[in-house]
């Protein structure tokens, strides 16, 4: 079982993530923000779990739902949310917004608005790291939709032919935008597809955010031994629309969303350590409040911080042809 300090920092990470979340929402629906959001309300245990259980030279990808991954991999939240206001500050100096960052710094490859568009990068990755004989891991999270993509297959089957340190994480929340699962693929797991690749595949539950720590960290040790790829089939539910403009029913029955909130994976973990003496009401709200205070002062500064300036429009950018109007 895990050790009392290690689950409480799961906690309050997972507590982040949804502030995180809260906070995008907030300065999207007051114009403060570029382009749209990806609530990952909801899944908060898939990122914490994951990245938890990841030494820090270990590697990830992301997608558009991914500010979650980004804060538990340890992002810097200044930078992070800097990037989300397409301040100069921010990961990509603004130029990104949400779904297009990355650095290296501390492992994460970057995210991408293509759905599927990193997993090859990821498994890319993961073959550098053979190739070099480096001990690192590398974690692929994509969602049930991007499962579907002719990229993701091409990845894992190479991921099986090479025997990669790579963990595909499918965070399977049911929906791609807003077309269920059962009416886009016939088969009732994804995680068999593991096995038409040549390596384990498990379905577990994504909303228990121990359970995502354990399966990561056998994942994790298997690839550093040599002994190649995991897919991971986390399941859980999105509890907000598919972007910021979509309320997230019509498609979905309201019950359906009722019943997956009570399967909260904070509230989970909650109840669990009080049960268990660890923990009070009282010491969670103060954790709680504390971690949506400091969110607030770092949000306000970076409201405040300056936008790309047009001098530097042209630093970033690396290829150029000429356009013939003839
Ligand atoms: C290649 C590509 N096709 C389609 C889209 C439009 N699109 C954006 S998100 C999305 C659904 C993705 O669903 P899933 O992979 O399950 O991730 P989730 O949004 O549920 O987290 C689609 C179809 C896109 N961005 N890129
Ligand atoms: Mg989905």
């Amino acid at each position: 079982m895990l050790d009392t300090a290690k689950r409480k920092a799961m906690l309050r990470q997972m507590i982040l993530v949804r502030a995180f979340e809260e906070k995008l929402d907030e300065l999207y629906q007051r114009k403060a923000m570029f382009g749209s959001t990806h609530s990952y309300r909801g899944q908060e245990a898939i990122a914490v779990g994951v990245c938890s259980a990841l030494q820090s030279t270990d590697l990830i990808a992301s997608y558009h739902r991914g500010t979650g991954h980004l804060i538990a991999k340890g992002a810097d939240l200044y930078t992070l949310i800097c990037e989300c206001l397409g301040r100069q500050d921010g990961y990509s100096k603004g130029r990104g917004g949400k779904m297009h960052m990355g650095d290296m710094a501390f492992g994460f490859i970057g995210n991408t608005g293509t759905v599927g568009g990193t997993v090859p990068t990821a498994t890319g990755a993961a073959l550098s790291a053979k190739v070099r004989g480096s001990q690192e891991v590398v974690v692929s999270f994509f969602g049930d939709g991007a499962a579907n993509q002719g990229v993701v297959h091409e990845s894992m089957n190479l991921a099986g032919v090479w025997k990669l340190p790579v963990i595909y994480v499918c965070e399977n929340n049911q929906y791609a935008m807003t077309v269920s699962l059962e009416k886009s693929v016939a088969v009732k797991q994804l995680s068999v597809r593991g096995a038409a690749y040549g390596f384990e595949g498990k379905t577990i539950d994504g909303n228990d955010v121990e359970v995502v720590y354990e399966a990561t960290e056998a994942a994790a040790a298997k690839g550093r031994s040599g002994g190649g790829a995991t897919f991971l089939e986390c399941i859980t539910y999105r509890w907000d629309g598919h972007f910021g403009g979509d309320p997230g029913t019509g498609y979905r029955p309201k019950e359906e969303i009722e019943a997956w909130k009570q399967k909260c994976p904070i509230k989970r973990l909650k109840e669990k350590l009080i049960a268990e003496g660890h923990l009070t009401e009282q010491k969670f709200q103060k954790t709680s409040d504390k971690v949506y205070a400091e969110l607030d002062a770092v949000a306000k500064r970076a409201e405040a911080a300056p936008l790309p300036k047009k001098e530097v429009d042209l630093d970033a950018i690396y290829a150029a042809s000429e356009v013939s109007h003839g």
